[in-house]
């Protein structure tokens, strides 16, 4: 139970979104519909707004409607202690609520304005993976290989402070697996077959267009400061995965 708390309260302190309660709510996107076009189309994001990320939204109330001892949750409480859920709505809360959460990031990690990566992050990127080309390249393939529907993600992990690439399938949001997610992409055929069809890898190419490296540094800003505030960048690896 410590180890829950302990995991909710950090994870509530990084994403202050998740602290909500029920009735949760869709929240707004600070751009517009077509402000990602070339890269991201118009179509799609509305779609997949307006649609998919609201019906997740809907169906995590519509399961909660009936327990109102649930009612004081945070989004966070909910995905991070599924095993204490009735089991007659588990599923249901694991896929609508990590659908909830993981689109709210998603949002995010995109920008109408250009970014770059800062310095502080280009050094992440060369202890872990190499460089920044070599982390794109890991976190490309990884994105390729989800088979099905699911996500890939560039996490902390608090408890080997340090950085990974990992997929979760479906729903599932790295919360679940005790990960702070960085940087998030949904590879979910909605959310790309209307312009590239069955072409994943140029929806993956496109996206980097649009990925807003300001959230990115503020969400490492946070999960160092929740891990002690130790320099994970400036840590030499001494084995390469
Ligand atoms: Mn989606």
């Amino acid at each position: 139970m410590a180890k829950f708390l302990y995991c909710t309260t950090l994870f509530s302190i990084i994403n202050l979104h998740a602290i909500a309660s029920y009735p949760f709510k869709l929240l707004p996107r600070n751009y517009e519909n077509n402000s990602l076009e070339p890269f991201i189309d118009s179509q799609t994001m509305d779609i997949h707004y307006n649609g998919h990320h609201k019906k997740y939204v809907e169906e995590l109330n519509a399961a909660l409607a009936e327990h109102p001892d649930l009612h004081s949750y945070s989004l966070m409480n909910l995905i991070c202690s599924l095993q204490t859920i009735p089991e007659k709505i588990r599923t249901r809360i694991r896929h609508n609520g990590g659908g909830h959460e993981n689109h709210t990031f998603f949002w995010n990690c995109m920008s109408p304005t250009k970014t770059a990566p800062g310095k502080e992050l280009l050094i992440l990127f060369t202890n872990h993976f190499g460089s920044f080309d070599g982390f794109k390249q890991k976190f490309n393939e990884a994105a390729k290989k989800v088979f099905g529907s699911g996500w890939v993600w560039l996490c902390f992990d608090p408890r080997k402070e340090k950085l990974i690439i990992t997929s979760t399938p479906n729903q599932d949001s790295p919360y679940m697996y005790g990960l702070i997610p960085l940087l998030g992409l949904d590879v979910w055929e909605h959310a790309y077959y209307l312009k590239h069809q069955n072409k994943r890898a140029s929806y993956i190419e496109a996206w980097w267009n649009v990925v807003n490296w300001s959230f990115v540094e503020e969400n490492y800003q946070k999960a160092r400061s929740c891990s002690g505030g130790k320099k994970i960048a400036l840590k030499k690896k001494k084995k390469r995965d």
